[in-house]
């Protein structure tokens, strides 16, 4: 808890650390109350005379000694975040013995319990709650891990690296020995003990040296773990041929525990999974859910190279390793399921959330220049476009160049703490080109508008084509500079023919794609031998994270939903006409939907079954909170009523096409998770959306036929969230059969929970409120939140209702949960960041959630950065 106003941290005050760390021996005696951790460093000092300053929280200091020598209390000085030793010689060792109470840790950071379940999460500073050390990622050391422990309550004693000793001691007790060759910043540091079941399978590598593969989990979810391991190695072989990378140690190990703040963490040899995204089946687990274990097992894993030998100098270049290896998982994704499919789900994410982000109070660069607390800055700008600005560097030197850019990175910088300043260079000095103004993508905050406008001579028949890029200002940058952007482009002409695209002054007739460098504020492209007039289909697979602006009619936008050759800007297409006809709609500018957009839709219906989990992307039009972000002042409900008003027009004009299509896809044979089959469950399900579009008794029950028939989880789910816009005996009833059949798996439960928390119903406030006291709720598990309250405050409809009562059921939460897990407390008051966005009354409703959490006395100063900065 916060004692005086929180300190904001620079990136201009960086300073290599006084002191090296090239050795620790830490030794755990493990009980719930009180775990006794002993660590032994070997300390050199680096640089001029200066106290040694060690970070600590929430520690019970046992002992200090300097060279074996054991300190008095006048030999050194504690307070609540560090221990200072005044005089220090060059070289020298440092044994501190601390005492810490897992079972007492809420916060889950540093050593905690869960679920019997020993684990620690120490990303960004949690090592500072085990021991005082240098906690900073700058500081590497070889480790060596001594786990003991009572051997009925914890058979199983993890750490990073290999084993190299074990054994039986008295009183029932045993111990394990680990040791990890590669020097790591603590952060990378992990151990795990308890009553676990494990998968064990191997890997040979390119070198052909033989892996050990190992998943832990609770005894009984065996089985669930195999998609994940499939995952793996797929992972690891993916990462031999993409990026030549090699794994390195005997071992790689993965265990899943039921209570984590995050996704999943890539400590050395050793990763901790949220069971949520590493437990699969298909009585349980979703296609959605199914693909996101991929991704992540496959995320953690790439970050063997991009994070754990190669780190971060300091939690400034935290998407040195965070962007890279988003950018790593997607396209590994891509490689392995549909890479168009896959790109519009990522780009869908990267604008609710990052755009979001990006767009209000919470905006800052890639590269954040200060910060209160790093856990705050676990987000979408740092992860998800700091992917988008590495897609952006391969586009400008292509294929081969990006490797030979990589390449030189893992060989440069092999076991270094570097910088993003490195990296770019890495490119540079492989292509030879100027990367100076690309820069700008990691320092300035902000998503450009980009304009473009084609005129066409056909005298002279040229097409010029002018773009003009803006910025708008974000908090602490009024100004802004142009930037460096790809810009992928085609033109069509008559029937989706692709016409060259030669630039004036070039001899040779040019490609029927390219990617044009947009440096200045305004550019002309000229191209020539144009022989029709074109239509433009410009940022092609969304080659950049902008916004385009294109003057286009609907006829327009239906011909490029039809032909346009790249399925991004084909979903595009539909999407911004879906998106203008509801615009026009809640305007009053028309009154009923375009009619060229439904009939257009009646296409996609035809070619449906060419590719079919694009063909579901194609009927999902533009969700509440997407269109949300397309309004100066939203309105919930006029989103809401306006989005069923489209879904029943075009159910209305294609109602038997979506029956006979939903027919023909009935499952057949067993369940596999693959993406043709997943693609198929996906087009079924969009047409029921469209089939139950009526919300009447006829809806339900197809609804409810739907949910009885289900085979896996994916059907059963879509069944559900049809009943769940219903106020109906058949929606209950469905609901409490899913409940007793599922009662015993909490990741099932909580997506009971989530439903009826995203539900369009008016009385979900109460329910949810309620759902809070079920015993299957609990405030302490961050997934139990998530799925509950987390997912009403996704829920625009409800959660902005007029009357004020969610903003006060997600802000009471919110503070109720700061006192027991300040860094998820403050990503769920995220929730408010569009307050401004707002009518006058929503506005002063929210803002009152946000004023009365600053006040409160004992706050966060995670939850303090990020409420402050919302008022700002
Ligand atoms: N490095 C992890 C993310 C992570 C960060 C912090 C955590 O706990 C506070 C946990 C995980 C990743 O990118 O997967
Ligand atoms: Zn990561």
């Amino acid at each position: 808890m916060r004692t005086e106003e929180p300190r904001a941290i620079r990136l201009k005050d960086y300073r290599a650390p006084d002191y090296k760390v090239s050795k620790i021996s830490l030794d755990f005696v493990l009980s719930p109350e009180a775990t006794r951790v002993t660590a032994l460093m070997t300390v050199a000092r680096t640089g001029v005379l200066a106290p040694l300053v060690l970070d600590g929280e929430h520690l019970k200091l046992v002992s200090v000694a300097l060279d074996g020598r054991v300190l008095g209390t006048e030999d050194y000085a504690v307070d609540a975040e560090t221990l200072t030793i005044d005089k220090v010689p060059e070289h020298f060792t440092l044994e501190i013995v601390t005492e810490i109470a897992p079972a007492k840790n809420t916060s889950l950071e540093g050593l905690y319990l869960a679920k019997g379940i020993f684990c620690t999460q120490c990303e960004a500073e949690g090592f500072r709650r085990i021991t005082y050390f240098l906690d900073r990622p700058d500081v590497l050391a070889v480790y060596t891990t001594r786990i003991e422990a009572d051997k009925a309550l914890c058979p199983v004693l993890l750490s990073n690296g290999n084993p190299i000793a074990g054994g039986e001691l008295p009183g029932g007790r045993h111990f394990a020995v680990w040791h990890d060759p590669f020097p790591k910043p603590c952060y990378l540091f992990a151990l795990v003990a308890g009553d676990l079941g494990v998968i064990t399978d191997h890997f040979i590598t390119m070198s052909g040296r033989k892996v050990d593969l190992r998943i832990f989990v609770e005894h009984g979810n065996e089985p669930k773990v195999l998609y994940a391991m499939d995952s793996l190695k797929r992972a690891m072989k993916w990462d031999e041929e993409k990026y030549g990378r090699e794994y390195d140690l005997d071992i790689f190990m993965i265990v899943a525990v039921s209570a984590f703040n995050f996704g999943a963490m890539e400590n050395k040899g050793l990763n901790i999974f949220n069971d949520k995204v590493l437990l699969a089946s298909p009585e349980t687990a979703t296609d959605d859910d199914y693909a996101h274990i991929e991704a992540v097992v496959a995320h953690e894993y790439f970050h063997n190279w991009t994070g754990d030998r190669i780190t971060c100098r300091d939690w400034f270049q935290l998407s040195l390793k965070e962007g890279l290896t988003v950018f790593r998982d997607q396209s590994f994704s891509a490689d392995q399921r549909s890479a168009g499919v896959k790109r519009i789900e990522d780009v869908r994410l990267l604008r609710l959330r990052q755009f979001q982000e990006d767009g209000g109070p919470l905006a800052h660069p890639v590269q954040p220049q200060s910060y209160i607390t790093i856990d705050n800055f676990y987000t979408a700008t740092v992860y998800e476009k700091g992917a988008e600005v590495i897609r952006m560097l391969k586009t400008l030197v292509g294929e081969d160049g990006y490797r030979k850019a990589t390449d030189l990175y893992f060989e440069r910088h092999d076991g270094q703490a570097a910088t993003v300043e490195d990296w770019v260079r890495c490119f540079e000095d492989t292509s030879g080109r100027d990367l100076s103004q690309f820069r700008l993508w990691y320092v300035q905050a902000g998503t450009p508008v980009i304009e473009a406008r084609g005129a066409y001579d056909p005298g002279q028949k040229t097409y010029a084509l002018t773009l003009k890029q803006s910025l708008a200002p974000t908090p602490g940058q009024p100004v802004k500079k142009p930037m460096h952007i790809p810009v992928r482009l085609g033109l069509l002409g008559k029937a989706g023919r692709a016409l060259p695209l030669t630039l004036e002054g070039e001899n040779a007739q040019g490609p029927e794609e390219r990617v044009l460098e947009l440096t200045d504020a305004e550019q002309t492209f000229t191209f020539v031998g144009v022989d029709e007039a074109p239509l433009l289909s410009v940022g092609r697979g969304f080659s950049v994270p902008a916004t385009f602006k294109v003057t286009q009619s609907g006829w327009e936008r239906a011909a490029l939903m039809a032909h346009d050759p790249d399925s991004f800007n084909r979903w595009e297409a539909g999407q911004t006409a879906a998106r203008t006809t509801m615009l026009d709609a809640i305007s009053g500018k028309v009154s009923g939907p375009d009619p060229l957009y439904v009939e257009a839709v009646g296409e996609v219906l035809a070619r449906a079954k060419d590719d079919m989990a694009f063909a579901a992307n194609m009927l999902t039009p533009p969700l509440e909170s997407e269109m949300a972000m397309a309004m100066t002042v939203v309105d919930p409900d006029a989103i809401h009523a306006a989005r069923l008003t489209l879904i029943r027009a075009i159910a209305a004009a294609h109602g038997e096409k979506f029956a006979a299509l939903y027919d023909s896809l009935s499952a057949t044979g067993t369940f596999s998770p693959d993406a043709a089959s997943a693609g198929r469950r996906a087009l079924r399900n969009a047409c029921l959306r469209y089939l139950t579009a009526a919300d009447d008794d006829k809806a339900a029950a197809l609804a409810a036929a739907h949910y009885e028939a289900a085979t896996n989880m994916t059907d059963m789910i879509a069944g559900l969230a049809t009943l769940t816009r219903m106020v109906s005996p058949r929606a209950d009833a469905a609901f409490a059969h899913f409940y007793n059949r599922f009662a015993k798996d909490p990741l099932v439960i909580d997506k009971w929970m989530g439903l009826q928390a995203g539900s369009s119903r008016p009385d979900t406030v109460e329910r949810v409120r309620t759902l809070m006291g079920h015993a299957a709720f609990d405030i302490k598990n961050p997934n139990r939140v998530r799925a509950l309250v987390g997912a009403f405050s996704g829920n625009q409809l409800r959660f902005h209702a007029a009357d004020g009562r969610g903003y006060a059921l997600v802000g009471e939460t919110i503070r109720t949960l700061d006192k027991i897990n300040a860094m998820v407390a403050a990503r769920m008051a995220g929730a408010f960041e569009t307050w401004r966005r707002f009518d006058d009354g929503r506005q002063a409703l929210m803002r009152h959630e946000l004023e009365t959490m600053a006040k409160t006395p004992g706050i966060s100063s995670n939850l303090f950065e990020v409420a402050t900065k919302m008022l700002g």
